[in-house]
């Protein structure tokens, strides 16, 4: 019979195997981006000493003691050299927590910090926070906004699923130490708020999400929003600068990924697109431009998706789903786009600030009929054959 410590030893090595697996690019080619071959980081990456007690005495069978159920929605920041992500994990009782794993490349070798991090309490406590956006904003600290999730005090009795999505906020000058700040008040629900990196007007600006319901709540897309004080930050007027459409991969709803990057053209945001069919939801991911004068300000909306769920991607806990708010522009303006797939595992995929400008500009918008759609191929096959 193996040992206990057998066995523990056997868990550590199969463990750092995992760690140290290298990652290639896949070779699909679509000019846009490049996907990697291994997920970045999974529930199994999560370190071993958070989920097993080692101890023989208290632990006999070497049972995991505390269950990870999977990684996803990572806000990601350049750190002292490093690729940081700021993971939401969630364990298997279903609430989720934020923990940071850093790589030195970028696309794989990410390892855990030995400890998740320990988020301040709110004044009116959560049951739930997940899917930090981190800013380094130019006064000088990171924030964090994430989704805090409370039952609904008005759900009549027996409706459990009845929640208030509100945005927390915390800031830190070390990614170590997190100071909390006041929730963002506003009247609608409020997930995927992120903080613009400047100010605007001398004020802090938000990307919002002004929804009247917790799923689908039918607001109109992505909103902008001023405050002046980001300790005690309040929405009162939200102005819709990215919009749903009928018949688009934004019909359901939409949401603001991770803070815009600055490029000489414009600031490129990452968004998620939601339209609802037969098998559920499906989230893919898009990418717009809006002005360097006035970044509310909508001048590149490139048609349909950037991204979208394929082969094992399509499959987790919530299937058909990719979801990003993390992405990290390097020097040489390589990007590298953290996403989840399904809700459960994290991937890399690499582009640059110059191929996702081109996308953005160069891409047709969507015209909104078949009619149009085909038209506009077919005008791109006759230049294409007639030269
Ligand atoms: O399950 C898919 C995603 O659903 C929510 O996103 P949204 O608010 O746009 O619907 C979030 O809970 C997100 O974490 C999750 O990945």
């Amino acid at each position: 019979m193996t040992s206990f410590y057998d066995k523990l030893n056997i868990l550590k090595r199969e463990h750092d195997k995992l760690l140290i697996k290298k990652n290639e690019p896949v070779s699909k080619y679509n000019g846009l981006y490049k996907r990697y071959k291994n997920p970045i980081l999974t529930s199994d990456h999560a370190p071993l000493h958070w989920r097993f007690d080692f101890n023989k005495e208290t632990n006999p069978y070497l049972m995991e003691r505390i269950g990870i159920n999977s990684v996803l929605n990572p806000g990601a920041i350049k750190w002292n050299g490093k690729y940081l992500l700021v993971v939401r994990t969630e364990g298997v009782d279903r609430k989720s927590f934020f923990a940071i794993a850093e790589s030195d490349n970028g696309i794989d070798n990410f390892r855990f910090r030995d400890y998740p991090i320990h988020i301040p309490e709110a004044i009116e406590p959560a049951t739930n926070i997940y899917d930090m956006r981190l800013t380094h904003h130019e006064d000088g600290w990171v924030y964090g906004l994430f989704c805090v999730e409370r039952l609904d005090p008005t759900a009549e009795e027996g409706n459990l699923s009845k929640a208030v999505a509100s945005t927390g906020v915390v800031r830190t000058k070390d990614l170590e130490h997190w100071e909390r700040l006041s929730d963002i008040k506003s009247v609608h629900q409020q997930r995927n708020v992120v903080l613009h990196p400047e100010f605007i007007n001398g004020k802090y600006a938000l990307y919002t999400r002004p929804q009247s319901g917790f799923i689908d709540g039918g607001g109109m897309g992505i909103g902008w929003s001023l405050v002046k004080d980001i300790a005690n930050a309040e929405i009162i007027e939200e102005k819709i600068i990215n919009r749903r459409k009928y018949h688009t991969i934004t019909e359901l709803k939409n949401g603001e990924g991770p803070p815009p990057i600055k490029t000489e053209k414009g600031w490129l945001h990452l968004a998620h697109g939601v339209r609802a069919c037969a098998a559920g939801l499906r989230y893919v991911l898009y990418l717009y431009m809006t002005s360097l004068s006035d970044p509310s300000e909508l001048i590149a909306s490139p048609g349909g998706y950037f991204m979208a769920p394929e082969d094992e991607e399509r499959i987790g806990d919530v299937s058909n789903v990719l979801f990003s708010n993390g992405w990290i522009c390097d020097n040489d303006n390589k990007v590298f786009i953290y996403y989840a797939s399904s809700d459960t595992r994290i991937h890399v995929a690499t582009s640059t600030v110059e191929q996702l400008i081109d996308y953005c500009i160069n891409t047709p918008e969507d015209d909104l009929s078949s009619t149009t759609s085909v038209e506009k191929i077919i005008n791109l096959a006759d230049r294409n054959l007639k030269t």
